[in-house]
C-alpha cells in the first residue's frame, strides 16, 4: 500500500489555533475560522451539504469535471495531483478517472485537516484504483504547502475544488497564494475552483436549506472549539444566520446568540460575554467574478490556460499555469 499520514497539526499550529480563537472572540465583531467546521462531524455533515438540493456547487463544478476532466488532463500532461482539502475525494475520482484514460501514471497526494475522512477516502481510492499511489497528509494547506516532497513525475498540479477559495478574505487569500506559487515549479499547474456571482435567491437558499443540515453544520462549530479548548459553549443558545452582502460580493454565516451568557475556554484560559441579539461571524464565502480572478492569477505570477463553466455560468474551474 501506498499510504502514508504524516500527523498533524504539530504542538507549534495548536497553539497557533487558539491564539486565533482568543483574538477572534476578543474582537467588537466576534469571529471563528471555518477551518473550525472541519471536525468529522463537521466533515460528514459538509458532505450531506454538498448533496443538497440548493447547494449547487459541488454538483456544478462535477458536472463540469464530467464534461472536461479529460481536456484537463490533456493540458497538464502526466502530473501528481495535490489536492488541498480532499475531504471525501468524490470529486477528484473524475479526474483520477480522466488521467487514468489517457494511460497516465497515477499520483495523488490528498491533503485535510479531517483524519478520518482522509484516511477512509485514501483506502477506498486504493481498492479501487490499483496502480494509485497516494500519500495523505493530515495538516493544514500552510503546513502541507511547505512539507511537499519534490514530485517523481514531469510536473505536480494542485487543485483547490469546491470555491474553499472563498471562505478566505483578500489577506489570506493573498498570503495563500503566496504558499501555493512556493510549492510550484516552473511548468506546474494550478487547478481552482471558483462559485461565480448570481441572484440573490439562489446564493441565500444555498446556505439556508430547508432540511437545516447548514445550520447543524454551522453549530457544530461550537461543539469542536468545546472539544478541542474545553469549552462550555451550549449550541442551542445560538442560531443559524446566513444572507448575501452584496457590497462585499460575499455569502456570510453567523451564530446569532439567542439570550446572554457567557462561555468559558479552559485551555485558552478565556471568557467571553455573549450579549443576546449579537452575531459570531463564523464564515464568508465569496463570491467571484471570472475577469477580475484572471486579472488577480496574472498578479500572483499565474497564466491562465482555460476557464471551464457550466451552461449557467454558475462555476467556474480555471487552470493556471507557473
Ligand atoms: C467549503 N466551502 C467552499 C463551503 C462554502 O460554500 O463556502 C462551506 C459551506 N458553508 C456552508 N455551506 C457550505
Amino acid at each position: 500500500l501506498h499510504l502514508e499520514y504524516l500527523l498533524a497539526p504539530n504542538l507549534a499550529t495548536e497553539k497557533e489555533d487558539g491564539q486565533d480563537v482568543v483574538w477572534g472572540l476578543t474582537q467588537p465583531q466576534k469571529s471563528l475560522s471555518p477551518r473550525y467546521f472541519y471536525d468529522d462531524r463537521g466533515s460528514q455533515l459538509f458532505e450531506q451539504i454538498c448533496k443538497l438540493p440548493e447547494y449547487y456547487p459541488t454538483r456544478t463544478e462535477a458536472w463540469i469535471l464530467q464534461n472536461y476532466a479529460t481536456q484537463i488532463a490533456q493540458m497538464t500532461g502526466i502530473c501528481e495531483l495535490v489536492e488541498l482539502g480532499s475531504g471525501s475525494s468524490s470529486k477528484t475520482r473524475l479526474l483520477l478517472d480522466a488521467y487514468r484514460g489517457l494511460g497516465y501514471p497515477l499520483r495523488y497526494v490528498p491533503i485535510d485537516v479531517s483524519a478520518g475522512i482522509l484516511k477512509a477516502s485514501a483506502k477506498q481510492l486504493l481498492a479501487d484504483y490499483p496502480t494509485l499511489q497516494v500519500y495523505g497528509l493530515v495538516s493544514t494547506y500552510e503546513l502541507a504547502l511547505q512539507k511537499l516532497m519534490p514530485t517523481p513525475l514531469p510536473s505536480r498540479t494542485i487543485c483547490f475544488l469546491g470555491s474553499t477559495l472563498g471562505n478566505f478574505n483578500q489577506a489570506q487569500c493573498d498570503r495563500f497564494f503566496a504558499q501555493v506559487t512556493a510549492a510550484l515549479q516552473p511548468g506546474d499547474y494550478f487547478l481552482l475552483g471558483i462559485d461565480l456571482q448570481k441572484p440573490k435567491d439562489i446564493l441565500e437558499a444555498a446556505y439556508n436549506d430547508s432540511q437545516g443540515v447548514t445550520a447543524e453544520f454551522n453549530r457544530n462549530m461550537l461543539r469542536h472549539l468545546n472539544w478541542r479548548f474545553g469549552g462550555n459553549f451550549d449550541p442551542n443558545l445560538f442560531e443559524h444566520r446566513a444572507f448575501y452582502n452584496a457590497s462585499e460580493a460575499q455569502i456570510e454565516m453567523h451564530l446569532s446568540v439567542k439570550r446572554s451568557h457567557s462561555v468559558h475556554l479552559k485551555a485558552l484560559d478565556l471568557t467571553v460575554q455573549f450579549r443576546e441579539g449579537e452575531t459570531l461571524l463564523t464564515e464568508i464565502s465569496r463570491k467571484f467574478d471570472r475577469e477580475q480572478m484572471q486579472k488577480y492569477l496574472a498578479k500572483q505570477g499565474l497564466k491562465l490556460r482555460q476557464t471551464w463553466s457550466d451552461p449557467n455560468n454558475w462555476f467556474g474551474l480555471m487552470l493556471a499555469q507557473v
